[in-house]
């Protein structure tokens, strides 16, 4: 079945686990660092420039924010990890939502862990990827800003992050921009066969 991504819209935020929509579909997962594009990437794959806010100041989405995906599924946009301006404590409450969000027993289908492709993943792209397969959630590494390089510069680009994150398994990465609309199709074709073969 193929999904129609740009019947997209913005449902609700939660600051706290209950307040979550109820868990009657399948959700997926934007997952990754502060700044590295994932409410971009729900507006680009959704066609919508205004779905998700846009940050101008990394660090500033502290919440889980739901998006009604076609009736379908859902699009969890996660607070990004790892932005070292935000003060500790509120750090600590965005892990521990985090944590709780993983934890809690949401029907998780899919995560689209988003990983900046001009640099190299951070100690917490590492574990999350750790700890996805350790959970045996299924995740696609998305690597994100990939207008930042020509074609040629990407395909070497790919096999050193391929390297880096000892992915075995390309078939589960993809490139994307979602300031030139690059790798959006594959994309959105690849999480409606996952999720509906
Ligand atoms: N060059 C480029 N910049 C992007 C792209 N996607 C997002 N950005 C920029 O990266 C910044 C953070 O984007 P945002 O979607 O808010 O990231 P989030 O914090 O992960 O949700 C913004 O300034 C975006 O304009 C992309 O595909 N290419
Ligand atoms: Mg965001």
């Amino acid at each position: 079945m193929q999904i129609h991504f740009r019947r997209t819209q913005f449902i609700r935020v939660a600051a706290e686990i209950d307040q979550c929509p109820p868990s009657d579909r399948p959700e997926v997962v934007l997952a990754g660092k502060s700044n590295v594009g994932k409410s971009s990437l729900i507006n680009a794959i959704a066609d919508n420039k205004k779905l998700a806010r846009v940050s101008q100041t990394p660090g500033k989405t502290r919440t889980v924010n739901y998006f009604d995906v076609d009736n379908t599924i859902y699009f969890a946009d996660l607070p990004g990890y790892g932005y070292a301006k935000a003060p500790k404590d509120t750090q600590q409450k965005f892990a521990a939502l985090v944590d709780r969000y993983f934890t809690c027993g949401r029907p998780i289908a899919l995560v689209l862990l988003l990983i900046d492709i001009r640099h190299t993943p951070s100690s917490e792209d590492v574990s999350m990827i750790s700890y996805l397969n350790a959970q045996k959630i299924p995740y696609f590494i998305v690597f994100a800003k990939c207008d930042k390089f020509s074609r040629a510069q990407l395909a070497v680009r790919l096999s050193e992050m391929a390297v880096d994150l000892d992915i075995r398994d390309m078939g589960i990465c993809f490139a994307v921009s979602a300031e030139k609309k690059l790798g959006l199709e594959d994309l959105r074709d690849a999480i409606s066969a996952f999720l509906f073969p």
